[in-house]
């Protein structure tokens, strides 16, 4: 396989690991039926409640959750760990497939254990000429950082809240999200 294109293929879903890419290209990948299937971004006026949670190395508190079909939750996650870590609802294939391009940032330098390294961000940005976004079901946070996500539960998927930083999701950084009546 040429090493090259396999980059300039991929570099465009490892972005949105990070800086997020717009939800079309970090969905596109797993499908779109899957995209409807793990919700859509919410509005805050729609939010029924605000859940807490906070990471930590490696794992995620509350463990699990329940959430009721077609609510929409804000979520407010906080990294206690000392470590960067991932909030991001998604489907186990999603988060799979997140996997290698968290790698690639990893190589690339832009994710250090404990920083994200914006410099090398940027230059990985130039080299390969994606732009920054946001990634609506994803926050990737430094510790001691806060961050928010408005979610809406519209379908049955099977869903799970994950780390995919390397070797996280692989240490027990995953959470299963019970969709209820
Ligand atoms: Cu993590």
């Amino acid at each position: 396989m040429n090493v090259k294109i396999f980059i300039q293929a991929t570099c465009s879903i490892a972005f949105s690991a990070i800086i997020g890419a717009t939800s079309s290209t970090a969905m596109a990948d797993a499908g779109h039926s899957t995209a409807k299937l793990i919700g859509q971004p919410g509005k805050v006026a729609d939010a029924t409640r605000t859940v807490e949670v906070t990471m930590y190395d490696n794992y995620y508190e509350p463990e699990n959750l329940t959430i009721k079909e077609g609510e929409t939750v804000r979520f407010v996650v906080r990294n206690a760990g000392g470590f960067v870590h991932e909030f991001n609802i998604a489907s186990p294939d999603m988060h799979k497939a997140h996997g290698p391009e968290m790698m690639m940032m990893l190589e690339h330098g832009v994710l250090e254990p404990d920083r994200i390294n914006w410099d090398a961000a940027k230059k990985m940005q130039a080299s390969m000429g994606h732009g920054m976004h946001n990634d609506p079901n994803s926050v990737l946070l430094e510790p001691g950082k806060t961050g928010e996500i408005i979610w809406t539960f519209t379908g049955r998927a099977t869903l799970e809240f994950a780390c995919n930083v390397p070797g996280h999701y692989e240490a027990g950084m995953v959470g299963q999200v019970k969709l209820t009546d």
